[in-house]
């Protein structure tokens, strides 16, 4: 009561008793504890790197067994084994979970929230994504998986694959699809309700669009391989036969449920990328984006589209022509809306002021070794052409132009931007550039000519070949190719190492960047922000920065800039 200090000769010392308050955890328990969506972010980028590392091991392998005609360095068996581990981790455990990571850590810095929509989901989503991989790489010390990442039944039923391998892989797209699952619906709640003001769809940040349709595909497309794979487990152990011809089963259900999720799959892998390209061509350019909206736009295009063309990967399925060219003008079809985006990013470039950055010079690498990527898919869509070189080495090529032309690339373009917000120190640019080009030169050294090597007539999924025609000094090229490829990672895994320690301190805004993630420190502290800007349009930085410079001259006298300095 107000009138009792009147009384007292002494002023009442506020006391405040806190009884059962936990002290905040440090050390490995606050990692293992933590609802933080940066520190839930930064685990699931240093866990996905870890297995892109054991999937990149595995294409070494992969690669040296195919240096050499008839090699006997790896049996049958564990060829097939590399493949499938290979293609499974680097798209289940390694693109799709590290966009969830860039995802987590920028997205709710970049619209301005203090975290996730559902900081505890958030956490869930990362344990089921380990506990995925964990089940998923137990499976070597027994018997891995030998069905190549596609599974495709009747070779994934028991009768022909009864080891436990299989079964591991189940587990693996359960556990990675539930955890996908949940942090789809908590990007989408984010996005949808955490905007900062002023922050209408119209402005929000091209990365955030794209997360936001990364997320809706997952939720769209996940599903599907769930109950496809809880098919596959009652097949094999409770005597169903969804898939058994033979029990009046169909194989191609299989083919149609995975390909209905795994096309979508593609653009859950590459949209992402995308999205992180169009945040760092502008900033390097120093102009705005090219097309804001169309980019946004097109976007939302290339997910609806990309739900209709699935079949385009069962050409040589019995089909009748009415289907296969369906499938192939629906494919050719969305070559439009990704036109659309390269001519807006090559516009964004054209007449800009660039800095060749190791972040920029990423992204370049990735605009023209997509294109490519692209342009041999729209070979692949005219289905005879596909007739032909369905299951050779030319798909192979093509799918490595795009997941490593379109995802990987763009990975590294977005390390090498956001190292600095995350750690508060920039990344070496000198060993950054030599990391970009030995992955560069690898990369076209080892894929380039697995066109030619597919043209050539070679299958995939083969452990061995003949010693014809040129096979054996291109197939040499590429392994070659592989091992510069793998050189440019470890620089970059050694730039980040040395980085950490003792790169430069980088401050809030090293790039100059346009969106709020450059509006807090570096590393933001725990609650992101301490006050969140009006939003005024795409580029709120740019504002800001405009907003300082008009009061700091408006205070300044205004000074003569011919004067010469005095001191
Ligand atoms: C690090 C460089 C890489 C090399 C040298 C490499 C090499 C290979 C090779 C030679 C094959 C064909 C195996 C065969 O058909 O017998 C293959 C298959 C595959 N790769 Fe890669 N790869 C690399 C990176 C990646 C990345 C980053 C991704 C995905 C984002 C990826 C996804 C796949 C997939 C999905 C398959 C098909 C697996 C299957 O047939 O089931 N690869 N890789
Ligand atoms: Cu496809």
């Amino acid at each position: 009561m107000a009138t009792a200090t009147a009384t007292n000769t002494t002023a009442a010392v506020p006391q405040i008793v806190a009884h059962g308050v936990e002290k905040p955890n440090t050390g490995w328990t606050s990692w293992v504890t933590t609802t933080d969506h940066k520190k839930i972010g930064i685990m699931y980028l240093v866990s996905t790197f870890v297995f892109f590392i054991l999937g990149g091991v595995e294409a070494l392998m992969i690669r040296l067994q195919l240096s050499q005609a008839d090699n006997t360095l790896l049996s049958p068996e564990v060829y097939n084994q590399l493949f499938t581990m290979h293609g499974t981790t680097m798209i289940f455990l390694f693109v799709v979970p590290i966009m969830a990571g860039f995802g987590n850590y920028f997205v709710p810095l970049m619209i301005g929230a203090r975290d996730m929509a559902f900081p505890k989901l958030n956490a869930l989503s990362f344990w089921m994504l380990t506990a995925g991989g964990v089940v998923f790489y137990a499976s070597i010390f027994f018997s891995p998986p030998e069905c190549g990442w596609t599974c495709y039944s009747p070779l994934s039923d028991d009768t022909y694959l009864p080891s436990g391998g299989v079964d591991a892989w189940i587990f693996l797209i359960h556990l990675t699809g539930i955890s996908s699952l949940v942090g789809a619906i908590n990007f989408y709640a984010t996005i949808a309700n955490m905007r900062a003001p002023g922050m209408g769809w119209g402005r929000m940040p091209l990365f955030c669009w794209a997360i936001l349709v990364y997320a809706i595909l997952l939720i769209l497309a996940l599903p599907v391989i769930a109950g496809a794979v809880t098919l596959l487990l009652t097949d094999r152990h409770f005597g169903t036969h969804f898939y058994d011809a033979s029990q009046g089963g169909s194989p191609l259900l299989w083919q149609h449920l995975f390909w209905f999720f795994g096309h979508p799959e593609v653009y859950i892998m590459v949209l992402p990328g995308f999205g992180i390209i169009s945040e760092i061509l502008p900033v390097f350019s120093r102009k705005p984006i090219f097309g804001y909206k169309a980019i946004a736009a097109s976007t939302v295009v290339i997910a609806f589209l990309g739900l209709l063309v699935w079949a385009h990967h069962m050409f040589s399925t019995p089909s009748p022509t009415i289907v296969l060219v369906f499938f192939m003008l629906s494919s050719f079809l969305i070559a439009v809306p990704t036109g659309v985006k390269m001519f807006n990013w090559i516009a964004t470039l054209w007449r800009g002021t660039i800095e060749f950055t190791v972040a920029m010079l990423f992204a370049i690498g990735f605009l023209f070794t997509f294109l490519i990527g692209g342009i041999t898919g729209i070979f692949l869509a005219i289905f005879p052409v596909d007739w032909q070189l369905t299951d050779t080495y030319f798909v192979v090529a093509h799918l490595h132009y795009v997941l490593v032309g379109g995802a990987v690339l763009s990975i590294f373009a977005g390390i090498y931007y956001w190292f600095p917000k995350m750690t508060g120190r920039m990344l070496g640019e000198g060993l950054g550039k030599l990391s970009f080009w030995l992955m560069l030169i690898g990369f076209h050294v080892t894929f380039l000519i697995q066109h030619s090597i597919g043209l050539d007539g070679m299958p995939r999924r083969v452990y061995e070949y003949p010693d014809v025609g040129n096979l054996e000094l291109y197939n040499l090229i590429s392994t070659i190719g592989s091992f510069i490829l793998a050189l440019g990672v470890l620089v970059t895994i050694i730039n980040v190492v040395i980085s950490l320690k003792k790169g430069a301190v980088s401050g809030p805004d090293p790039w100059k960047g346009n969106t709020l993630e450059w509006y807090t420190t570096s590393p933001p502290p725990v609650n992101n922000f301490d006050s969140v800007p009006r939003i005024r349009s795409v580029e709120p930085m740019k504002d800001i920065r405009r907003q300082v410079l008009r009061q700091q001259t408006e205070k300044a006298p205004v000074v003569d800039a011919e004067a010469p300095a005095t001191a």
